[in-house]
């Protein structure tokens, strides 16, 4: 038989997914996990059969058009992939695949954890016993709202919207969202969910904003300075989704000016570079993308991408195939 497909991975992965793609695939693995510049991307999209990326690796046309005559896959390690100009790798005849399912109850806990921190100033009294500052209990101190007898609007009312939707629901939060489309009424029913077809009118209503749509090119900067003045000074927003689907500067000047309760971040436009200015804020408790970032998780989605290059490569249709006209 030909030899068996050169997999370039562009970051570490978990050790037993490294070691059973080690047993399936000749491998270039990255031991020492250093981000890969756009010459080490270049040189392993010409070297190729498979590429392994992440969300750190921006794979653009040009990037793309270094890719060598082998190169027929991009086995993505994640579900998002607003990183990837998939439109270009496919007229180029290359298949991306991604990681979905396996990352969507984390993600919803990790956003359940950020609408239940900031509203209830978890964080800032986190801060305030490592200060030594603290005097003791009283009535009036560190008061924060409930979330209870809330109404969340949800923006993308995909996998991980609905099971945060189920969360939300489990802490008495009345669930409205906003899709490109109403969700199956089944789900709807068994939600509670009040649908708005209108972006605005859904903002200009809620207590709780959560972000669940991908970045594509209609999503950038979906909420922009009009809409997120359209919500009240009292409501929270809550992103786990991409830092691009929020104009950051309007975002920042607004709760710098009092204008919005608060903000729960996981994600941000500009990532890794954080506005100092979010980070001075007690109202805001920023993370460092880690919606997904469990062991378990992370292991899943590894087998994921397992899964993905072993049927791409023994000649059949790749499960999580992800389609130019789907984004
Ligand atoms: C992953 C994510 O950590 O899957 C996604 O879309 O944003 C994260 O959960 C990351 O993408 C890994 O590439």
């Amino acid at each position: 038989p030909t030899s068996k497909p050169l997999v370039v991975v562009t970051r570490k992965l978990p050790e037993a997914i490294e070691t059973r793609m080690a047993e399936l695939f000749r491998v270039q693995l990255n031991l020492d996990d250093h981000p890969f510049s756009r010459e080490d991307l270049a040189a392993a999209m010409a070297e190729a059969d498979v590429l392994v990326p992440t969300v750190t690796d921006r794979i653009d046309a040009a990037v793309l058009s270094q890719a060598g005559p082998n190169l027929r896959l991009i086995a993505n390690f994640g579900t998002g992939v607003d990183h990837i100009d998939v439109a270009s790798a496919h007229q180029r005849g290359i298949t991306v695949t991604n990681t979905p399912d396996v990352l969507t109850e984390d993600t919803a806990d990790m956003t359940m954890a950020l609408i239940l921190a900031v509203p209830r100033r978890l964080v800032e009294g986190e801060r305030l016993l490592h200060s030594g500052k603290w005097t003791g209990w009283s009535p009036t101190h560190m008061l924060g709202h409930r979330i209870w007898g809330k109404r969340l609007g949800i923006v993308g009312m995909g996998r991980i919207g609905q099971a945060v939707a189920r969360r939300a629901r489990g802490f008495g939060m009345a669930i409205h969202y906003h899709n490109r489309r109403p969700v199956h009424a089944d789900i709807e029913a068994e939600l509670e969910a009040t649908y708005w077809d209108s972006l605005d009118q859904m903002l200009a209503r809620m207590d709780v904003i959560s972000i669940h749509c991908p970045h594509t090119p209609a999503t950038y900067h979906l909420l922009s300075g009009r809409r997120l003045r359209l919500l009240h000074p009292t409501a929270y927003i809550v992103n786990t989704a991409r830092g691009e689907v929020i104009d950051e500067n309007a975002l920042v000047r607004m709760l710098t000016n009092g204008e919005l309760a608060g903000a729960g971040l996981d994600v941000f436009e500009h990532a890794p570079a954080v506005n100092p200015k979010l980070l001075a804020m007690d109202n805001v408790v920023a993370i460092p993308h880690m919606g997904s970032a469990t062991i378990e998780g992370r292991i899943d989605m590894g087998e994921k991408v397992l899964i993905n290059i072993k049927t791409f490569t023994d000649g059949h249709r790749p499960p999580d195939r992800v389609l130019p006209n789907l984004i």
